[in-house]
């Protein structure tokens, strides 16, 4: 008999997910994705000017404000064919790595370590053998006994006062929970070290982006960012010195910290590089562009079908017909109106609530899909598009993991163990050590373009009279967003956002195929139904966003339609 288990709300993570799964004979035999908040952020840009989307847009997450605000200024660029100044594409560059770097961090320690690391175990720990144990795989300044040794005192401390805190609720004693004790004492002294580094990371962001969440130095044609080396302005040489020493702090933990313990992770829990890969049609956009008409990208994109990296097909620009053809959502089992899939730029979005439904409707994410089948985006997505691609820093750092969990794991590790859940956070932190390369790169570029004499950011943008279309994407911390917007006489007439959360978490699309949550499920085991820990490790490996991923626009009417609260 199949016992449902509906997980509702599934938590670390951004916004309101349920989960339901069918469980039998200890495996997930059916699975439901389902986005239960509703938001309607695109329907207020319409009639408004195309300048001011990227601060409206923005506002969709509180999580990955930055992105949304990029992309929109990108999609209006693209609309006008402006060209940004090579200053205000390398500021961008250094904010979005920065940002993404921020988010990688805090995604592995903070919201999905604590299913895989039994915090409980940690206190069991001997630290002279735990220190041992880390050194010898890194020279990460936080792994002395020491340090370990005062990090275990902390935890007796919270169990002692009864006061756990952030380590209240955990699945602490399940049996999937299977690290040694030493292990677990080194993942919970990098969980707090992380919360000093992701803070690092946000500090960039700060600087170049004047404030966070939300940045206000992004604008159509450039940046706001005045460029003066001897000034008190943003761009002067102590502080992008400062930042130069920010990032810095993050490279030493990224190479000989985070890497390193996704590899642990991975070695140990070597049987879930067999769940959870699901859709292994993979997509990702190019990112970091390094000319002012945007032709021009340091990070590859493409699209790579059944997981197989040589069928790899490049995404090259924003004029991208591969992508810009590729791309539709349908709405047959979210509650809105029309079961076809649409171009975002026909996109239609009208809502349709009438319960949950097994078979029909159940969410209020749509089902993006990439020439009309799921795509899966995300880290994973990337690292293996940018492998296919020969790209060496990807290259570099995926070797490194594979190796390190080959020899943790005792046995080889190679390429294919990437398509699964654990291989979802092995990708992860190889796409954050990639941006640590390219954000010291950016930084280059912006010093020595600089150094030339060039001081542009800005360039002024016109609006023609009559209707133009536009799209700008960024390969997110989670994968492919884009927007699309379609201008006339110099006002937005249509704007919808296409968000990473919403490739991989829509139900199932207009033939019935299940999204990439719901196709990573099928197959986990469940030790005990009660306690669903195998589901929320699939589902965290996505790093889910829901306010990113249920849009709302009203191609039909002025007013919101109204829907009943769940
Ligand atoms: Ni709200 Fe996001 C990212 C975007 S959604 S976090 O990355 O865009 O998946
Ligand atoms: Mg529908």
């Amino acid at each position: 008999m199949a016992k449902r288990v509906v997980v509702d709300p599934v938590t670390r993570i951004e916004g309101h997910l349920r989960i339901d799964v069918e469980v039998e004979g200890g495996k997930v035999s059916k699975a439901w994705s389902s986005g239960q908040m509703w938001r309607g952020i695109e329907t207020i840009l319409k009639g408004r000017d195309p300048r001011d989307a990227w601060a409206y847009t923005q506002r969709i997450c509180g999580v990955c404000t930055t992105v949304h605000a990029l992309t929109s200024v990108r999609a209006v660029e693209n609309a006008l064919g402006l060209e940004v100044p090579k200053n205000a594409q390398y500021i961008r560059n250094i904010l979005l790595a920065a940002h993404a770097i921020h988010d990688h961090i805090v995604h592995f320690y903070h919201l999905s370590a604590l299913d895989w690391v039994d915090i409980v175990s940690a206190l069991k720990a001997d630290p002279v053998q735990a220190a041992k144990l880390a050194e010898s795989l890194s020279s990460w300044k936080g792994n002395s006994v020491h340090e370990l040794r005062a990090v275990q005192e902390k935890l007796k401390s919270f169990v002692a006062s009864g006061q756990l805190g952030i380590f209240a609720n955990g699945y602490w004693g399940h049996p999937s929970m299977t690290l040694p004790p030493e292990v677990n004492l080194i993942a919970a002294a990098h969980y707090l070290q992380a919360l000093e580094i992701q803070r690092e990371a946000n500090r960039i962001v700060t600087i170049v982006g004047s404030k966070t969440p939300h940045v206000q130095n992004l604008c159509v044609g450039g940046v706001t960012n005045s460029i003066n080396l001897d000034s008190q302005g943003v761009f002067n040489m102590e502080r992008l010195m400062y930042i130069r020493s920010l990032i810095d702090k993050m490279d030493d933990f990224v190479q000989n910290a985070y890497l390193v313990d996704v590899s642990i992770v991975g070695g140990f829990y070597a049987d879930w590089t067999g769940y959870g890969a699901g859709v292994t049609d993979y997509l990702c956009v190019p990112e970091m562009a390094l000319d002012s008409k945007g032709t021009s990208f340091a990070l590859p994109g493409g699209y790579i079908t059944g997981g197989d990296l040589s069928t790899f097909k490049p995404i090259t620009s924003f004029q991208d017909e591969f992508f810009i053809k590729g791309v539709k959502e349908s709405s047959k089992h979210s509650w809105y109106h029309g079961d076809d899939a649409l171009h975002p730029w026909e996109g239609e979005t009208e809502p349709n609530y009438d319960d949950f439904n097994d078979e029909g409707q159940y969410s209020w994410i749509k089902s993006p899909t990439f020439y009309d089948k799921p795509a899966q985006v995300g880290p994973l997505a990337n690292v293996l598009c940018l492998a296919a691609s020969g790209h060496e820093s990807t290259l570099k750092h995926l070797n490194f993991v594979l190796d390190t969990a080959s020899s943790v794991a005792g046995a080889k590790v190679g390429v294919g163990a990437l398509h699964s859940t654990i291989g979802r956070h092995a990708a992860r932190a190889v796409r954050c050590a990639v941006l640590q390369d390219e954000i010291k790169q950016q930084w280059q570029n912006l010093v020595d373009n600089i150094g030339s004499g060039d001081t542009d950011t800005f360039n002024q943008p016109v609006f023609p009279k009559g209707e133009i279309r536009g799209v700008g994407f960024h390969e997110a911390p989670r994968g492919v967003l884009s927007h699309w917007v379609v201008i006339k006489d110099g006002k937005i007439d249509n704007y919808q956002a296409v968000v990473p959360s919403t490739w991989n978490a829509g139900p199932r699309n207009q033939n019935d195929v299940p999204g990439p949550y719901e196709a990573s499920l099928l197959g986990n085991p469940v030790a005990d139904p009660d306690k669903p820990l195998e589901v929320l490790r699939t589902v965290h490996s996505f790093d889910p966003c829901i306010a990113c991923a249920i849009h709302l626009v009203d191609t039909e009417n002025d007013s919101t339609v109204t829907v009943k609260a769940l």
